[in-house]
């Protein structure tokens, strides 16, 4: 069937909803075209497209209905020549995969009491990287000397996000802090520094900044479980992913699974069976998917079941 779809996107892509980012002028010249799982991408010199083939139309309808994905951001205070400021900051590339991938990316800052009508409005949620948790979020009493970045305003709306969000089966994709979020959220535990833990865990080096990698290189690989979501979504039980992390599951939540690990045994990927759709990653696929295109796959997942969700509430 791959040769089929090949020609016909160029005739269709532009009312089949594909998405192009940093198209600079002749989109489509030589693309290089990957087909992951249920996904197709294509990379050429000018632009990053994608698409869904469950909502592939071949009859010339219109673009398919794009899910919103709501995606919380980090604090940051910043010094300005005219003051002193909290900012709501996310970095650009999370908007790009949501975008790469199909859906509506819009940005949710923290706030009290609003997070059922904040999930009235979004078809998916996607929980970012950021600093750490709170240790007495999840029972600890010693807070570690690495510990940076907390944020109780932050933590307690993702964690009222992610227990109704729950609740109310809507799309959950975390990344990074995301992953722990979740955990937390649900009743589980952290490992406050990887380095400083077990002996065997340090060789992997989670922070490959350390190491001289950039962001999009692979700092090490993950061995996905059998018959996951991801080994569905990204067509091999092996995977290359960035490391950028100090902090990890310990104790895993009631209704996770494990479903990805690195060679040192940290959980470096979950997922929710008991859910539509939550999955969460340790790494940063958002900052890996321009050179390595199958890290849209849970992007383009995330917003495959957001669009589901949503039409099956337009359609009660
Ligand atoms: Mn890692």
């Amino acid at each position: 069937m791959a040769p089929n779809r090949r020609t016909e996107i160029p005739r269709l892509h532009h009312a089949s909803g594909i998405r192009c980012i940093a198209a600079t002028g002749s989109e489509w010249r030589s693309p290089t075209v990957y087909f992951i799982g249920l996904w197709e991408i294509r990379i050429s010199t000018t632009a990053v497209v994608s698409r869904n083939c469950r909502s592939f139309v071949p009859t010339g309808e219109s673009s398919p209905m794009k899910p919103v994905i709501g995606i919380t951001p980090s604090p940051s205070h910043d010094e300005m020549p005219h003051g002193s400021f909290l900012r709501h900051c996310m970095a650009a590339a999370y908007v790009d995969a949501v975008l790469s991938a199909g859906g509506i990316p819009i940005v949710l800052p923290p706030q009290e009491d609003h997070t059922d009508a904040l999930l009235d409005r979004v078809d998916g949620l996607l929980l970012s990287g950021g600093g750490d948790l709170e240790p007495s979020r999840y029972g600890a009493t010693n807070v570690h000397e690495t510990t940076y970045g907390i944020s109780h305003e932050r933590d307690q709306f993702e964690i009222d996000l992610v227990r109704r969000g729950i609740v109310r089966d809507v799309p959950i994709f975390g990344i990074c802090r995301g992953i722990q979020v979740l955990n937390v959220a649900l009743g589980g535990t952290l490992v406050q520094d990887v380095a400083s833990g077990s002996p065997e865990t340090a060789p992997i080096g989670h922070r490959q900044h350390e190491a001289g990698l950039r962001s999009d290189e692979i700092g090490h690989d993950v061995r996905l479980a059998e018959d996951s979501l991801l080994t569905e979504a990204y067509g091999d039980r092996r995977l290359g992913v960035n490391s950028f992390h100090h902090q990890a599951i310990d104790g895993l939540a009631p209704g996770l699974e494990a479903v990805g690990w690195s060679a040192d045994g940290l959980i470096e990927a979950v997922t929710m069976p008991a859910s539509s759709f939550c999955v969460a990653v340790q790494w940063h696929p958002e900052l890996m998917f321009v050179h390595h295109p199958e890290q849209l796959a849970l992007f383009a997942a995330l917003v495959a079941a957001a669009r589901k969700s949503a039409m099956a509430a337009t359609a009660r």
